[in-house]
């Protein structure tokens, strides 16, 4: 490694230097806060000016950020936010956090790398360090950024430095965070890996080098297209079981007593959060365009987006046994977050349940301990506060999401139908109870 690149090597382990975070969200405001933790100079960028504003007054907006921490780094002007990308040019590495979405057509919705992409190629300047962390398709990082940046004229690998280093945030987590999660990075150059590698050893306890963006673009997708096919497996296990009058969290729990070769995995009302249901389509989306299906994907998928379907006809039959429509009915559904004890609903399969009911005529509420509120087309509907003693009022009572504080043996014994769809009421022997994949 040459001299330059030695001294800004140097730098960086002298913590001379200041980080950028693009993107303050569940992925790059814990990294921020944690850059500054380090002690190093850190300045989060965000096209959201209300977000910027009130991370500058100190306050935090991210479950996984501890507030104590976030304003303590303000105060002391270690991080501060803003929205505007001049800033790159006093930055020495940045880091890319924003969101990869689908499309309606599930294709890849790059835009918001796109418009980054867009303010770097102003700004970039000699020996920056550049690592895209956003989940995307393998060849991202070398096919997009690198022709968009060197069209500058500074060539990567010598003037300036460019990785993939997926994010592995798995928000509410009690043990695992962003400072011990094993870190994935790949760059496009050695030189580019080595110069990122020391930017992230200030944060990372394990730093994982493999061998080029596009290895780590595939580690980020094999990760989560794991989870998905094996959740879709776990809830056609269930509709399988239900066939067969097996109970398939007997099953499942069985089988995980195998102390090897088995993993875990349960059904539910469908695939909610930011990553599940999303980036496996990014790698499905690639293989199309080299003209190969993604066959495991696509099924997973299917089976996935079923599910919400799959519990309605469960209130369906419920309701059914009691003489009683879905037309006309009054249904609880108690918690919308797409996973237990979080406050984030997106792609939640609890809210297509709710769309589900309401359009059959069911009048649907919804509690939820950690979401106010939700947004349905253009209305936004408010959670119920939730008293036992109204239970009965409802004609059945959807457990979507098993928030620990809630008392499942009350809400048992004062409902009168429950379709169950995480396993809550295990054990509770009682006619009121519906399970998914009971039988
Ligand atoms: N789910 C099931 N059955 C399961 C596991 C999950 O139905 O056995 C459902 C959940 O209810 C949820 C969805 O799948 O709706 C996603 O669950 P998740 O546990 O994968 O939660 P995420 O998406 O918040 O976090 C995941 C990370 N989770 C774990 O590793 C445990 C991980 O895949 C990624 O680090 C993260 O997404 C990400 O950012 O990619």
């Amino acid at each position: 490694m040459d001299e330059i690149l030695e001294n800004l090597l140097k730098r960086i382990e002298n913590k001379e230097i200041t980080v950028g975070i693009v993107g303050l969200g569940y992925v790059g405001l814990p990294l921020a806060v944690e850059f500054g933790k380090a002690g190093i100079r850190t300045i989060g960028i965000d096209v959201n000016q209300a977000r910027v504003d009130q991370l500058n007054a100190g306050d935090n907006y991210i479950q996984d950020v501890n507030d104590a921490e976030l304003k303590a780094l303000v105060d002391a002007g270690t991080f501060t936010a803003t929205t505007d990308f001049s800033s790159i040019k006093h930055i020495d590495a940045i880091c890319i956090a924003v969101p990869t979405p689908l499309s309606k057509t599930k294709d890849p919705d790059i835009t918001y790398i796109l418009d980054v992409n867009k303010e770097l190629i102003r700004y970039v300047h000699k020996d920056l360090i550049i690592v895209l962390e956003s989940t995307t398709y393998p060849g991202t990082t070398r096919e997009l950024l690198q022709p968009a940046i060197e069209a500058s004229g500074l060539k990567v690998g010598t003037d300036v430095f460019l990785l993939f280093s997926p994010e592995r945030v798995d928000p509410g987590n009690p043990v695992f965070h962003t400072t011990n999660t094993p870190k994935v990075i790949g760059g496009v150059t050695e030189n580019c890996l080595k110069l990122g590698m020391a930017v992230y050893a200030h944060v990372m306890d394990k730093l994982i080098p493999v061998s080029s963006p596009e290895a780590a673009e595939l580690t980020k997708l094999l990760e989560n297209t794991f989870r998905s096919i094996n959740i879709g497996l776990a809830n056609e296990m269930a509709i399988m079981c239900a066939k067969l009058g097996v109970n398939v969290w007997e099953v499942i729990d069985a089988a995980a007593t195998k102390p090897f070769g088995f993993m875990k995995f349960t059904p539910g009302p469908g695939l909610g959060g930011h990553c599940i249901p999303i980036d496996p389509h990014y790698l499905s989306w690639k293989m199309r365009t080299l003209d190969y299906k993604a066959r495991f994907i696509e099924l997973a998928s299917e089976i996935n987006a079923s599910m919400p379907e799959y519990v309605v006809d469960l209130v369906s039959d419920g309701l059914n046994g009691m003489s009683k429509s879905i037309n006309g009915s009054n249904i609880l559904l108690l918690g919308m977050a797409y996973k237990p004890d979080i406050d984030d609903v997106r792609e939640s399969p609890a809210l297509d349940v709710y769309a589900l009911l309401e359009a059959k005529g069911a009048r649907v509420s919804f509690h939820d301990p950690y979401v106010d509120e939700i947004k349905f087309d253009s209305r936004m509907e408010s959670t119920i506060d939730l008293e036992m003693d109204k239970l009965s009022e409802y004609d059945c009572v959807v457990i979507t999401t098993n928030h620990s504080e809630y008392d499942i043996k009350a809400i048992v014994e004062n409902s009168k139908l429950i379709v169950d769809t995480r396993n809550a009421t295990a054990g509770m022997g009682n006619g009121t109870v519906i399970k998914l994949g009971a039988g």
